[in-house]
């Protein structure tokens, strides 16, 4: 399947997302479907152009690639199982988010079928789309994406991640993981300044520069934790990084403690293993071992 301007595509699903990338789909002249299960969500993109057909089989027998952004897995199903036998030789990009395994499931639900899967996790928002600030990552097999690509690069940069379908969601997943325990330690800190009276907008002026100064960081626990060796020279080590007294303080202050117990929770065991004079980045280790 070739994909050039003149390519229909069909969107499932109009919330904030999906009717962002169904508008720049319009935008950049493809012929796009849309369906949305209360169908007062397609109006607008229905003045603009859109094809807009109240059943959900006649929109995804309307071209042969179809865009689902729903809610999650379980509306992935309720929407599809009716009518995935009519999709045989088509290609399915899924832009809902869902676990790694749900990912997986989709994908192999999609080939007892024979419909071509490709899953993607949207790291943007809907204003962001057909910007250069989003991105996009996408799984499943290397000549789906290939194909469909000329679509995908309407709406974000495309980043390929492999052929398991559940690495662009793990990725995202990851990512985002990352981005909530960053932010839920900025609001324990703010509540800890806010014990004495400072407000969170004064504290976030202060944290600023200096939590964006320490992500230089991560660059640097990511190569001892590649390099498999937590006793070089030169680390902050374990022993040196407890947070009791953070823990302390926190409680002191009538603040609840809990992101930084967690932190202190996965120090502490290390330290009882015996790797106190190793370095931080060893609760690495501690994470890692739930995996194996
Ligand atoms: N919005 C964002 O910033 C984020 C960015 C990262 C990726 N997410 C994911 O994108 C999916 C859709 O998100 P959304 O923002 O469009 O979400 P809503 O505006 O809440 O729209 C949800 C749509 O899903 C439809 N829907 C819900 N349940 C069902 C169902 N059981 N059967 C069929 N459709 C269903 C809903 O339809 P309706 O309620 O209007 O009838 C909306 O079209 C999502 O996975 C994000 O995690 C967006």
């Amino acid at each position: 399947m070739t994909t050039p301007e003149s390519t229909g595509v069909t969107v499932l699903g109009l919330g904030a997302m999906g009717s962002a990338l169904a508008a720049a789909l319009l935008d950049a002249g493809h012929a796009t479907t849309v369906w949305n299960r209360a169908p007062a969500r397609a109006t607008a993109l229905s003045a603009r152009g859109a094809a807009a057909p109240s059943g959900i089989a006649d929109a995804v027998t309307a071209h042969p690639l179809v865009v689902a952004c729903l809610l999650d897995h379980a509306s992935m199903h309720e929407t599809l199982d009716p009518v995935l036998g009519r999709m045989r030789g088509s290609t399915l990009v899924n832009l809902t988010t869902t676990t790694p395994n749900e990912a997986r499931e989709l994908a192999a639900w999609a080939d007892r079928h024979g419909v071509r899967y490709l899953d993607g996790a949207i790291m943007a928002t809907p204003p962001m789309i057909g910007t250069s600030d989003a991105s996009i990552l996408y799984s499943g097999p290397r000549e789906v994406f290939d194909d469909v690509r000329p679509v995908l690069d309407r709406w974000a940069t495309s980043t390929y991640d492999g052929a398991d379908p559940g690495l662009a969601s793990l990725f995202d997943l990851a990512m985002l993981s990352g981005m909530y325990t960053m932010f839920a330690g900025f609001l324990h800190g703010a509540a800890m300044a806010g014990s004495a009276g400072m407000t969170a907008t004064e504290f976030a002026a202060r944290a600023t520069p200096f939590l964006s100064a320490m992500t230089a960081g991560f660059a640097h626990d990511a190569a001892v934790v590649d390099g498999g060796d937590y006793t070089v020279a030169g680390q902050q080590s374990l022993d040196f990084s407890d947070l009791s007294h953070i823990v302390r303080a926190s409680e002191e202050q009538g603040v609840d403690p809990a992101p930084v117990a967690a932190v202190q929770a996965l120090i502490s065991a290390q330290i009882a293993q015996g790797h106190g004079a190793e370095a931080f980045a060893r609760i690495y280790e501690s994470l890692r071992a739930r995996a194996e």
